[in-house]
């Protein structure tokens, strides 16, 4: 066990440097191209690829799991979202107002932030959309994230009795049609002021020791740990206090999971806006090393206690978790020396259990099954493969 385990650990800090010297081994013949970081061992590609996404502008730099090998996602690999533009801002222009129920509105700069006690996490930056549409599979990224925790600023300027709601603009604006009407809006999420006060929420401004990129926030983004990626507002530059519940449409319109649920013997679909992450593993990539099979996955959305591999109809076997680099919101990379495979094809199955002891969902699960929105897809992941 022991020694597995430091090989592997090996094999993943091999893995970062060797994927950035060989991006031309991506091209490879079908269906499985040479790892050069340890000598004959192959990277095997999933029979079941993704189709390109329908808007490319929308959903960019997705990842192939098959490349996941180091914990935290290199900057330059990890995927963007943009439901409306990706705003250029000035750094020197731009700056962030607080406002609304607040007795000292605040105006901030760049600097201003910077010059404030900083704080770092560890973030699993998950979209909800994962696994809910063919095209979505992998739009997520763990990234260490540094910034002023969002608390402290909104304690400079003190939210007034009746501030019940927190809103967060992006820079970001497009058209919406709301029935009849014809809108221009920004991109705004929000949050209880309870949920906004969390001491780990930050507006960040720095991404693995780099300036944020453009594609995730430049220069300033929440980032709200436990939460999907939808409530992670980037390019922010303002934050208003309110009275009443705000209902954008990335709260209440879009991003909303409908599930029926049984109530009185009959079934009651319930609307909920999209927030915290749920329980969930993938199998990321398998690896052969002469008749060997090596399982590698990430786990997270909670304190992740266990994952379990099956291939096939087979039986469920654990998955050794990787604890040297960890962290409260980030996830959790396994790995599993199979053994041998057959040849012919094979589905390779991953779930994890949480501390409390749930189970990610079977696709059968009533929790799926009863869902009827495609947000949220947190069952078990199946993947395909061929071997021999
Ligand atoms: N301003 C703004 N923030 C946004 C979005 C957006 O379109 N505009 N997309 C959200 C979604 S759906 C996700 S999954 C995350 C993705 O963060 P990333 O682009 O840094 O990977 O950003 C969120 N924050
Ligand atoms: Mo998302």
């Amino acid at each position: 066990m022991e020694a597995k385990d430091v090989s592997r650990r090996k094999f993943l800090v091999q893995g970062g440097t060797a994927a950035a010297a060989g991006l031309t081994l991506l091209h490879a013949p079908f269906p499985a191209w040479a790892f050069p970081g340890r000598p004959g061992e192959e990277v095997l590609l999933w029979l079941d690829q993704p189709p390109p996404p329908p808007r490319p502008e929308v959903l960019q730099n997705l990842p192939r799991w098959e490349d996941l090998d180091t914990w935290l996602t290199p900057n330059e690999r990890f995927f963007s979202v943009a439901h409306y533009n990706r705003p250029l801002i000035d750094k020197n222009a731009w700056r962030l107002e607080v406002t609304g129920l607040v007795r000292r509105p605040l105006t901030l700069t760049l600097a201003d932030l910077n010059a404030r006690p900083r704080r770092e996490v560890v973030f699993t930056l998950d979209c909800s959309g994962n696994h809910g549409l063919p095209w979505l599979i992998s739009g997520i990224g763990n990234a260490r994230w540094a910034g002023v925790p969002v608390a402290s600023i909104l304690e400079e300027a003190g939210p007034l009795e009746n501030g019940i709601e927190v809103i967060f603009f992006g820079a970001d604006a497009g058209e919406e049609q709301v029935r009849q009407l014809k809108v221009r809006e920004r991109f705004v999420r929000s949050m209880s002021i309870a949920d906004a006060m969390n001491p780990n929420n930050l507006l960040c401004y720095e991404m693995n020791g780099l300036p944020l990129p453009q594609p995730n926030g430049f220069p300033l983004r929440l980032i709200a740990p436990g939460w999907y990626g939808i409530a992670n507002v980037k390019w922010l530059n303002r934050i208003e206090v309110r009275e009443t519940r705000f209902m954008g449409r990335f709260m209440a319109r879009d991003y909303v999971t409908i599930r029926e649920e049984p109530r009185d013997g009959e079934m009651v679909a319930v609307e909920t806006s999209v927030g915290r992450v749920r329980l969930k593993s993938v199998p990321a990539r398998v690896t052969r090393q002469g008749e060997r099979y090596n399982i590698i996955g990430a786990a997270w959305g909670a304190p992740i206690a266990a994952v379990e591999v099956r291939i096939d109809d087979g039986p469920w076997r654990p998955a050794t978790i990787d604890h040297s680099e960890e962290a409260e919101f980030a996830w959790k990379l396994w790995s599993l020396d199979w053994g041998n495979l057959s040849p012919g094809e094979h589905s390779i199955t991953s779930r994890a259990t949480d501390v409390a002891g749930n189970v990610q969902p079977s696709p059968d699960d009533p929790q799926i099954t009863n869902k009827r929105t495609y947000w949220e897809s947190n069952g078990q992941v199946t993947r395909r493969l061929r071997v021999g």
